[in-house]
């Protein structure tokens, strides 16, 4: 975004503040000086880089805009500014913080108690503790408004039964933040690690996402004190709001993925010599180049729109729909064009359009597919739902 290296054609850095450009350079220090030295490493195990999580709560990139105890309560544009960062350097680092920020802080600052919010708040913030989101099952991705798991009230608890599938940080996180059909209707809980009957299993063998921890939440009638469901969260829309948050700081960080493979394929191409010159000289590859700057700055604009619209009380559904599904295509888009300007050098980690095209496989996919947010902009602009 905006005053990215190299990547701010239209100037949109004098459009933000000294606070925004700050926070953009934190995050884009600790990007680079502690997380991408590690990264290698961790994608190929197949993990996240856990001890970093508490820096990241220090630099105060965890749940910026959220407010209540220990928490920053900063603007939505310094949130996707921080989302931008993070995803310039892989999209599993913003992952990490959009689910402790937008999926675990944010519904406990907007439906959870005072007791809630005292006990958790800080400590996620801070990074002291992990949190995960349980919404999609084995058995209803799109369409979470069918879910299985069940609350059924015991006593001054409940007893909570099904599966969640595809949950990012689930092995890791000390609190789930876990939804479940309700007697009148879907209701969120806290479910905290080590409760018995619930259990947290890695899912292996994945190429997209890989320095992140996806695994499978097992709820095998697991009993849950009142104090642990969410008082606030009633109905669908509750879990269907959180999405409204991350998925406003997936449209930053696609930004920030395809900057960063404009700018690795713009360096290669002045480098890598065919045919006795820069294969930037060539028209072809020149096109390429263009292409992806220009779809970039059309996506910087974006969200900077977005965000400004979020910070003035301008929350609309289709908006942060149309701003997903936009600018993760164009993210794609950019890394495939950025892959094949590297030739074979483009298939090895060695350099990042391949990890980031693997990545953004993920990101089209969560968080509602591509074509699910299609349905809800066309939803907006036709009056009629086309889901069923
Ligand atoms: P529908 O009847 O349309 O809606 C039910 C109620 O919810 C309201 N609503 C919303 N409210 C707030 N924010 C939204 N985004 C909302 N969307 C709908 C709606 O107004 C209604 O309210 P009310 O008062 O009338 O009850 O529900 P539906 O069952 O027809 O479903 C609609 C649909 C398909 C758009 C929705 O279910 C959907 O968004 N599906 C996609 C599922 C999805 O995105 N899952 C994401 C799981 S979390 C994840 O992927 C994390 S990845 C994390 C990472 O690593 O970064
Ligand atoms: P499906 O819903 O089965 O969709 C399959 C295909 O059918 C898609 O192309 C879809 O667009 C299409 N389709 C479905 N319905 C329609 C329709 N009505 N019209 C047209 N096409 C349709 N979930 C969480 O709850 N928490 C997490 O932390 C989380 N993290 C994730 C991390 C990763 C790495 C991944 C890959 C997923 C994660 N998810 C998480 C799950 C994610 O939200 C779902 O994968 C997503 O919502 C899609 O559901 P599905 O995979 O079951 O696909």
């Amino acid at each position: 975004m905006a005053g990215a290296r190299g990547v701010d054609f239209y100037r949109f850095d004098g459009l933000l503040d000294d606070e925004e450009r700050g926070v953009r350079a934190v995050a884009r220090r600790f990007v680079e000086q502690r997380f991408l030295p590690v990264l290698r490493n961790h994608q190929r195990a197949g993990t996240f880089p856990l001890e970093l999580i508490p820096e990241m709560g220090e630099l105060g990139l965890l749940g910026p805009a959220v407010r209540g105890p220990g928490c920053a309560g900063l603007s939505y544009t310094v949130y996707g500014i921080i989302c931008e960062e993070l995803e310039r350097g892989d999209s599993g680092l913003r992952s990490f913080a959009s689910v402790q920020g937008s999926l675990v802080m944010w519904p406990i600052a907007a439906y959870g108690s005072p007791a809630q919010k005292e006990r958790w708040l800080p400590d996620l913030a801070a990074g002291r503790k992990v949190g995960c989101f349980g919404l999609t099952e084995p058995d209803h991705g799109s369409d979470p408004g069918s879910m299985s798991t069940t609350a059924v009230q015991d006593g001054d608890g409940w007893i909570l039964s099904g599966a969640k599938l595809w949950i990012t940080n689930a092995t890791v996180a000390d609190v789930a933040v876990v939804w479940a059909r309700g007697p009148a209707g879907v209701l969120g809980f806290l479910v905290e690690k080590g409760t018995p009957g619930f259990a947290a299993n890695p899912i292996h063998g994945k190429w997209s996402l890989r320095a992140s921890d996806t695994g499978e939440l097992v709820l095998d009638q697991v009993r849950v004190p009142e104090s642990s469901r969410l008082p606030g969260a009633r109905g669908l829309k509750a879990p269907l709001s959180c999405l409204n948050e991350a998925r406003y700081g997936i449209a930053w960080g696609a930004v920030g993925a395809a900057a960063d493979c404009y700018e690795t394929a713009l360096r290669y191409a002045g480098q890598r010599q065919q045919f006795g010159k820069p294969i930037a000289s060539f028209q072809l590859v020149q096109h390429k180049l263009v292409t992806m700057l220009t779809e970039i700055t059309k996506a910087q604009g974006l969200v900077l729109q977005l965000g400004r619209l979020k910070d003035s009380g301008i929350n609309e559904v289709p908006l942060v729909s149309l701003a997903k599904r936009g600018n993760v295509a164009m993210a794609l888009e950019c890394a495939r064009l950025a892959r094949d300007i590297l030739g074979a050098a483009g298939v090895t980690d060695e350099f990042s359009p391949g990890r980031h095209l693997a990545n953004l496989e993920s990101v089209s996919t969560y968080e509602g597919t591509h074509d699910i947010h299609a349905l809800i902009v066309g939803q907006e602009i036709t009056g009629i739902a086309a889901f069923r």
